[in-house]
């Protein structure tokens, strides 16, 4: 188990990040755009309900549903006592910007289905945000990837609001619509559901530098 609250590290490009998401304003409706200003290190904060929802730690709860013989309901500490990896991968979102070597920590989502005991018909897996707007998928095949994380930090931090905090899926190798913010429920599915970019023209499939018509160098 890892102490997520006892850090001692604060990393130079995140020491602002409350100030500024203080003077950042929140873009509707929009995964890009002009008018944004850059968020700490690079990131731009998004949000498609206008709005950062919010739960305590006390209040957050993840479900895992579906296609799968156990159905779990997490508590933030319960998820921590799960086993945490950690790496440092880009961020890459598909209108071109791009942080690199940003420190991840979280529990493998292919932990997370793997306790959870995945059916013989399960295909793919969906997720929704408690933001209520929200909504994303992957196969089963890439939801088993070791770099697909349930994060709960970032830069040895609790991931915060405006990053989807308290827990936010982190895909590795995807464009960066895949990694939803606010995380609240995973579903099993024998289906790919199109997400809500997706659903506005997306790629589902979302490879860094091999879809949405973009040629960026996936790096990591
Ligand atoms: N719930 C939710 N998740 C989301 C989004 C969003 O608007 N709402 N935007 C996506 C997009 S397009 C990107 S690039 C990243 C941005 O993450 P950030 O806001 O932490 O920079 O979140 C993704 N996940
Ligand atoms: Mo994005």
């Amino acid at each position: 188990m890892l102490g997520l609250g006892a850090v001692g590290v604060v990393f130079g490009a995140k020491a602002s990040d409350a100030l500024a998401r203080a003077l950042t304003p929140l873009t509707s409706g929009s995964s890009g755009g002009s008018g944004i200003l850059p968020g700490a290190g690079g990131f731009r904060f998004y949000t498609v309900t206008g709005e950062e929802p919010r739960r305590d730690a006390d209040d957050y709860r993840l479900t895992v549903r579906g296609l799968v013989r156990s159905p779990h309901t997490y508590t933030l500490d319960s998820l921590r006592t799960l086993p945490h990896v950690s790496f440092k991968r880009d961020f890459q979102c598909v209108t071109g910007w791009r942080v690199p070597d940003v420190p991840w920590q979280g529990v493998r989502l292919a932990e997370i289905l793997r306790r959870a005991g995945v059916t013989s018909s399960a295909k793919a897996v969906t997720f929704t945000s408690f933001d209520g707007a929200y909504t994303e998928s992957l196969t089963l095949d890439q939801a088993m990837r070791p770099d697909v994380l349930i994060a709960t930090a970032m830069y040895g931090k609790p991931i915060t609001t405006a990053h989807g905090g308290p827990v936010r899926l982190y895909a590795a190798p995807m464009y960066g619509y895949k990694s939803i913010k606010w995380l609240g429920g995973i579903e099993v599915r024998d289906r790919v559901v199109p997400g809500y970019w997706e659903d506005r023209g997306y790629d589902v499939d979302a490879w860094v530098g091999r879809s949405n018509g973009r040629s960026d160098k996936p790096t990591g």
